[in-house]
């Protein structure tokens, strides 16, 4: 049975990085949301306290939520759909990333290289044991390596969320190998 956390996680990804109008919910340019009126726009949905928002933020092993400094915002630190500017600002990656993916993938992958799809980038990881993690969810995984440095060297900006999560906008096919 899926516990009341992961229950509470689950919809919250889907009001704050996907559907805030599914609760009547509107975030700012830069993906906060007032915390007490999403709690009160929960109400009728899926009910839950400050408190136990709180718990959802501070137990997620993947740190999806960030809450503001002075309480009072909360927003998804990554992996939007809608138009939300996290104003992070590009950053020098290590040389190595990771990526995780299903093998059923890897041939388009090695035609168009990594895409971002419905998401605002791709996301790397800065392990091979994230990125396999990461992968496991879409099926038969396999660790693909980036060669981040080079990238960077090119031009190519990269991000990190709040949250670990390395970000760049593609992965062209020249910069990936098998980890
Ligand atoms: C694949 C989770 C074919 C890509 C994780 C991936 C992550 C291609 C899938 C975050 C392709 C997209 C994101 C191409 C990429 N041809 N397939 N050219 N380019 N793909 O879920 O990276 O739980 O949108 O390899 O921890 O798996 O949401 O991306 O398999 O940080 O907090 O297309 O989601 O975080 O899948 O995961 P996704 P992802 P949360």
């Amino acid at each position: 049975m899926t516990d009341t956390l992961t229950r509470t996680s689950r919809f919250l990804s889907l009001i704050l990085r996907h559907e805030p109008g599914r609760i009547g919910l509107q975030l700012d340019p830069r993906g906060w949301a007032d915390i007490d009126e999403l709690l009160l726009r929960m109400q009728p949905h899926h009910p839950i306290s400050r408190e136990l928002l709180q718990r959802v933020v501070e137990s997620n092993s993947k740190r999806r939520f960030a809450i503001s400094d002075d309480g009072l915002r909360i927003r998804a630190s990554q992996g939007h759909s809608i138009a939300v500017d996290l104003a992070l600002a590009p950053c020098e990656p290590p040389t190595r990333l990771f990526h995780g993916t299903a093998t059923r993938f890897l041939e388009s992958i090695r035609r168009q290289g990594l895409l971002r799809g419905d998401r605002h980038h791709v996301h790397l990881s800065a392990d091979i044991e994230t990125a396999t993690a990461v992968g496991r969810r879409h099926g038969r995984v396999v660790v693909l390596h980036v060669d981040a440095g080079r990238m960077h060297a090119e031009g190519y900006r990269f991000y990190r969320s709040d949250n670990g999560v390395w970000l760049t906008d593609e992965v062209p096919v020249g910069f990936l190998g098998d980890a």
